[in-house]
C-alpha cells in the first residue's frame, strides 16, 4: 500500500469511534484530510456530528463536504478529536506541528475527553526528536525569543538549529498570525522538561510537543491496522 491508502486505512479505522451526535475535534494535514473526506460521506448519509475545525484549511474542507461546524466558543467541550502526528512514542506523547496549526490542534486537543491519532508506521518512533519540533513564538520579540529558546534547551543539553519556518518570500504565518521556529535538537530524552522550559519562555506561543493529551494511536502500515494505548 502506498502512503496515502495507509492513512485512509487509518481514517477508516477511527472512523469506528464517532458515534452519532458526537461533538467532534477534528484534525489539520494529509491524514485528517482523508477522515474528513470519510466524515464528509457519512453526513451526507445522515450521520449526525458537530465539528470543531483546527484550522482554517480543516474549516473550508468540512464546508465543502457539509459538515455542520461550531467554533470551540460555541462547543468548548467535546467528545473525542481525530488528528494527525509527526511522530508518536510508546507513551503516546506526541510532536505535532509540521502542518503549522498545533496551537488551535493543541487547544482543540485539550477540550477533548478523548484524542485519537491517526499515522501510518512511519509516524511511530521509539523517542522523539528526529522530526523538528516547532516552536510557534510571536513576531515582536523573535530575536529574544529565539535566544531564550537557545539558552532554555541548552539547560537541558539540547542543542541544533532554530529555522524560522518560511513560506515563498516571507515567514510562514500560522493562522493566529504566529511565526514558527523549526527546532532540530534530534532526540529529546525528557520531552516534559523542555515543555515546561519553553512554555516558561514569554514569547513563545504554543510547542508541537503533545505530552499526556493522545488517549489512542491507530497505526496504518502493510501489516495491518494495530491500535497503541499510552
Ligand atoms: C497535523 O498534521 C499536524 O499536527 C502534523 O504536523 C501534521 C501531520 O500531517 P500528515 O498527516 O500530513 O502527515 O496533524
Amino acid at each position: 500500500m502506498d502512503a496515502r491508502q495507509l492513512k485512509v486505512k487509518a481514517a477508516e479505522t477511527a472512523l469506528g469511534y464517532v458515534e452519532d451526535g458526537m461533538r467532534l475535534g477534528i484534525g489539520t494535514g494529509s491524514t485528517a484530510r482523508e477522515f474528513i473526506s470519510l466524515l464528509g460521506e457519512k453526513v451526507a448519509e445522515g450521520f449526525n456530528v458537530v465539528g470543531v475545525p483546527t484550522s482554517e484549511a480543516t474549516a473550508r474542507q468540512c464546508l465543502e463536504l457539509g459538515i455542520p461546524l461550531k467554533s470551540l466558543d460555541e462547543a468548548p467541550e467535546l467528545d473525542l478529536t481525530i488528528d494527525g502526528a509527526d511522530e508518536i512514542d510508546p507513551a503516546l506523547n506526541l510532536i505535532k506541528g509540521g502542518g503549522g496549526a498545533l496551537l488551535r490542534e493543541k487547544i482543540v486537543a485539550s477540550a477533548s475527553k478523548a484524542m485519537i491519532v491517526i499515522a501510518d508506521e512511519s509516524k511511530v518512533v521509539d523517542g522523539l526528536g528526529a522530526f523538528p519540533l516547532p516552536i510557534e513564538v510571536m513576531p515582536f520579540g523573535l530575536g529574544a525569543t529565539r535566544l531564550a529558546v537557545e539558552r532554555a534547551s541548552s539547560r537541558l543539553n539540547l542543542s541544533g538549529s532554530l529555522d524560522l519556518r518560511r513560506s515563498g518570500d516571507g515567514p510562514f504565518t500560522t493562522d493566529g498570525g504566529h511565526y514558527i521556529l523549526d527546532a532540530s535538537f534530534g532526540r529529546i530524552p525528557d520531552a516534559e522538561a523542555l515543555s515546561s522550559a519553553l512554555n516558561s519562555i514569554a514569547g513563545v506561543v504554543e510547542h508541537g510537543l503533545f505530552i499526556n493529551i493522545a488517549t489512542l494511536a491507530i497505526v496504518a502500515s502493510d501489516g495491518g491496522v494495530r491500535t497503541l494505548k499510552p
